[in-house]
């Protein structure tokens, strides 16, 4: 911290915490704007991690660096993505105890990036065997191998969470993924300036001659109708052939073998040739078939009958008297498409859980120790669009969620510091999102619930009756306080669960697990929409810094003291500002602070004196002390240079 905190004019300052005028937005994003500029694009929020896409390559990631950042405490270097991992690392080491990661931002503001920094920092800082070497590997590879979904400056498309496994002694023996919500509908359809999953480009541009020959398909992304919907095929900032060489490295490197391969591939192939089956009307208004290529493709590659595939047409009805009763129901071209686009999304659906499951038993923890957990869970920010569909709905949900999650543990951790030293906790001010999960989640009251009962009533159910029932409980809400509607049916009844209730229910496990663990948090940030280097956008940022939550962040970790510090540490900086302690300080550390604070003429509200720490209200005090340090220190040199040319 020492060091920025001197030269906090030109670069800013790298804990918004110390930043005086906290609560002023405009000052939070001059602080950012101001340390971009200065290719500073990280900066902390007390333990909390601000990263500033910066679109350029920046010399900050070397090995060099890496040691450089290895078993050094918090704030005693710049800001690094490299501190927060080293300093979960080391926490998990010596609390014995299980942690996650979450990285959070838009598309494109980094996060994957963040990711792929802290495996590469695990990869070369924890204890290294043979065996050791090639679960690191799997969990490096498995990145590209995961981002099977879309890419940068485009919607994320589900909610991950990697666990790095570790023994006690620190060694990576095994990770595991945990996915929580496949933006299935994307394989179907796209919103504009959106691609489909990266897969379909990468296997179609990038995809051996022999291979795609085999699989049927041509080397031409606008040959598919799933691929073109929004004239978004090519995005010049997207390699699929060079991506194609990754993935295609990174299966192997996870235990995937030529027909594990070749199997996905066939699936994947099969998805784009379903895309281009398409429908007439016969005279009665029934689809049919208007020819039978793609449908044998889809058979060759998928390896399915094609029979299973193909329904007779037109109905009919079986005898009674068979075993199996085959009922076939004839289809409007409209339902047919409908059925196929379906049929396209749970292959694609399943296939991407299998792949999941086999990546998971290729990093499977073949140690029998007891181990200890990192997580990584990486999710996109909040999003609003023009037209937002029901999975923004739910990626807002599972913000909320999470920012109350964070909300519960900083506090928590807060009081807890505060109890652990004796100083009392102050009730602090901030924005509890409760009721806005409680509105979305709420037992026969809630969105998901309301949702849930209208989709017991297939046909009749419309938008608009949902919204219409959405209006009869919840329009008169003021601010969504529950007592408003009344609990309307009995828990007993069962009845399947819908797509949202799942998310419910995998958000709330998700939430029990990540209470477990200790949190460390990373929020991306985006500087501009056009991917230019060094280009920071006031409006974009300012956007994101209010709908990522930051200063309610602030607000919270900022609760009470800005500033916390040992007392040996507190006292070794700055021992030259007082007779008493300078040079030395025999006695207890906590005394020498006492005699130095007041020596300093810090006033009784100013600080806090706990079991091993001070804390330190407003930044200015210790911003004061800091700039009588700085003189203090010159005067010490010029001291010390004139007794040199003394002699
Ligand atoms: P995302 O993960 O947040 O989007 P990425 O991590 O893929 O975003 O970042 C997008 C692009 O920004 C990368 O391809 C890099 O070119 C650049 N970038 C990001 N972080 C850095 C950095 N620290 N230094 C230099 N360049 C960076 V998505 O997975 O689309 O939700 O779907």
């Amino acid at each position: 911290m020492e060091g920025a905190l001197t030269a906090r004019d030109r670069v800013g300052i790298q804990d918004f915490v110390l930043l005086d005028t906290h609560t002023s937005e405009t000052a939070f994003l001059g602080n950012l704007k101001k340390r971009f500029s200065e290719d500073l694009i990280y900066t902390y929020i007390g333990t909390l991690l601000v990263s500033v896409n910066p679109y350029k390559e920046l010399d900050i990631y070397s090995k060099k660096q890496m040691d450089i950042y290895m078993g050094v405490n918090f704030f005693e270097l710049p800001p690094h993505i490299y501190a927060l991992a080293d300093n979960a690392y080391h926490t998990m080491m010596t609390e014995a105890n299980n942690h996650f990661i979450l990285i959070s931002g838009e598309s494109g503001a980094g996060k994957t990036e963040a990711s792929k920094k802290i495996l590469q920092y695990y990869a070369v800082s924890c204890p290294s065997t043979t065996l050791l070497d090639s679960v690191r590997d799997r969990m490096l590879v498995s990145n590209p191998v995961r981002f099977v979904n879309s890419g940068p400056g485009l919607v994320s498309s589900s909610l991950r969470l990697i666990d790095h496994m570790f023994t006690l002694q620190g060694d990576a023996v095994g990770g595991h993924i945990l996915s929580y919500l496949l933006e299935k509908s994307r394989v179907v359809h796209q919103n504009h300036g959106e691609r489909n999953f990266h897969i379909f480009y990468q296997l179609v541009e990038g995809g051996e001659e022999d291979l795609l020959h085999q699989l049927g398909l041509e080397s031409n992304c606008q040959h598919y109708s799933y691929l073109v919907q929004d004239e978004c095929a090519n995005v010049t900032s997207i390699n699929d052939k060079n991506d194609w060489k990754t993935v295609r490295n990174a299966l192997s490197v996870i235990d995937f073998d030529e027909s594990d391969i070749q199997h996905l591939f066939g699936i994947i192939a099969s998805v784009l040739h379903l895309g281009n089956v398409q429908f007439e009307a016969d005279s009665k208004g029934y689809a049919t078939l208007n020819k039978n290529t793609e449908l044998r493709w889809v058979s060759t590659v998928s390896l399915v009958i094609p029979w299973t595939l193909r329904m007779p047409k037109p109905w009919r009805p079986q005898s009674a008297y068979t075993l199996l009763t085959l009922c076939c129901v004839p289809f409007t071209v409209d339902h047919a498409i409908y059925a196929r686009n379906a049929l396209a999304k749970a292959i694609y659906g399943r296939t991407f859980t299998w792949l999941v499951n086999k990546i998971n038993d290729s990093m499977e923890n073949k140690e029998p120790s007891r181990k200890t957990v990192i997580g990584l869970l990486d999710i996109y920010g909040f999003e609003v669009f023009y037209v937002n569909s029901f999975e923004q709905f739910c990626i807002n949900y599972c913000n909320e969620k999470l920012q109350q999650l964070f909300i519960q543990l900083t506090l928590k951790s807060e009081q807890e510091e505060y109890e652990a030293e004796g100083i009392g906790w102050e009730p602090v001010q901030f924005f509890n999102n409760k009721i806005i999960c409680d509105l979305v989640e709420e037992k026969h009251r809630g969105i998901i619930s309301v949702l849930d009962e209208e989709c017991l009533r297939p046909g009749e159910a419309t938008d608009f009756t949902f919204l219409e029932k959405l209006e009869e409980k919840m329009g008169s809400h003021p601010h969504f306080i529950t007592e408003c509607f009344a609990s309307t049916e009995s828990d007993s009844r069962r009845r399947p669960e819908t797509v949202a209730s799942q998310f419910k229910s995998s958000l709330l496990g998700l939430t029990d697990i990540l209470m477990s663990k200790e949190p460390w948090y990373v929020r991306c940030l985006k500087s501009n929409e056009s991917k230019q280097p060094g280009r920071f956008d006031d409006v974009l940022v300012r956007h994101q810094v209010k709908y990522l939550g930051l200063m309610e962040h602030l607000r919270v970790r900022r609760a009470g003291f800005a500033y916390r510090r040992r007392y040996e540490l507190f006292l070794q900086r700055y021992k030259p500002l007082c007779p008493a302690t300078w040079p030395h300080w025999r006695g207890v550390a906590a005394e020498g602070v006492e005699a130095l604070v007041q020596h300093l003429g810090y006033l009784p509200d100013e600080y806090k004196m706990g079991r091993t720490k001070i804390f330190i209200r407003h930044p200015r005090t210790l911003f004061a002390t800091e700039d009588a340090f700085e003189v203090c220190k010159h005067k010490l040199a010029s001291r010390i240079q004139a007794q040199y040319k003394g002699y």
